[in-house]
């Protein structure tokens, strides 16, 4: 048997979670309401369209479908100056640990994220060459927590399902990986990431022992 790994990517392999929140709030304020940290985090792994629907509910906003269109790229124009900038120094902790000591075994790597801005965030954190497939955004018709995405993953690393580790800080990501019948790893806050098989703060707190138990 072989064993994939997946990685999400905003929240696990980088913070980008902080730009989203930052160019959704500009949006907010343009329109005339306010838009709270707390409020972002019901945006995490949700797709960019379902966001502004969450958006525009909160601020009581009636949009016409040309209004809805021009804020999607409205927001993401500003997301990407957000994201211009990135490099290595913005990835988390003990990343690239754990994608090294998967590489030198051999264990297929996979990116299984809803943004459609993921490849290139990989390549300014040079950290693209890692992954064996990619599957974000753009592959997807279905949005976490269906289980889609991870199962296109699966597919393209040539793993069963049941032997892939899916890695998530998103409550709606790991609703995914466990529908998908894969090992889930929540990365974050324990309480928020109750259905999770394991949880770790971050990858400081995980141990070669633990990722070898991971591999069959
Ligand atoms: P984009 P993940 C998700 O990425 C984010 O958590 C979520 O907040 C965002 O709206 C979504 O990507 C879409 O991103 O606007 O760049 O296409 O956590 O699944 O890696
Ligand atoms: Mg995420």
């Amino acid at each position: 048997t072989k064993t994939g790994f997946i990685f999400d990517l905003d929240g696990v392999i980088v913070d980008t979670a902080k730009y989203h929140y930052l160019a959704w709030r500009n949006l907010a304020e343009e329109l005339g309401f306010e838009f709270t940290e707390e409020q972002n985090e019901l945006f995490k792994g949700v797709s960019r369209k379902r966001c502004l629907e969450i958006l525009l509910d909160i601020g009581n906003v009636e949009a016409s479908q040309e209004d809805f269109d021009r804020w999607m790229v409205e927001k993401n124009e500003d997301y990407l100056r957000y994201i211009e900038k990135m490099n290595a120094s913005e990835i988390l902790p003990d990343v690239t640990r754990v994608l090294e000591f998967l590489k030198e075994r051999n264990i297929p790597i996979a990116l299984g994220s809803a943004s459609k801005n993921a490849r290139p965030i990989l390549e300014k954190v040079e950290l693209l060459h890692y992954f064996d497939a990619i599957v974000d955004g753009n592959n997807v018709t279905k949005a976490k927590p269906d289980p889609e995405v991870f199962l296109i993953a699966a597919d393209k690393l040539g793993a069963s399902p049941e032997n892939c580790v899916v890695f998530e800080d998103a409550v709606a990501g790991i609703e995914a990986a466990n529908t998908a019948k894969m090992v889930s790893i929540g990365i974050g806050d324990d309480k928020v990431l109750s259905e999770a098989h394991h949880n770790f703060k971050d990858f400081t707190e995980m141990d070669t022992e633990f990722l070898e138990g991971l591999i069959k």
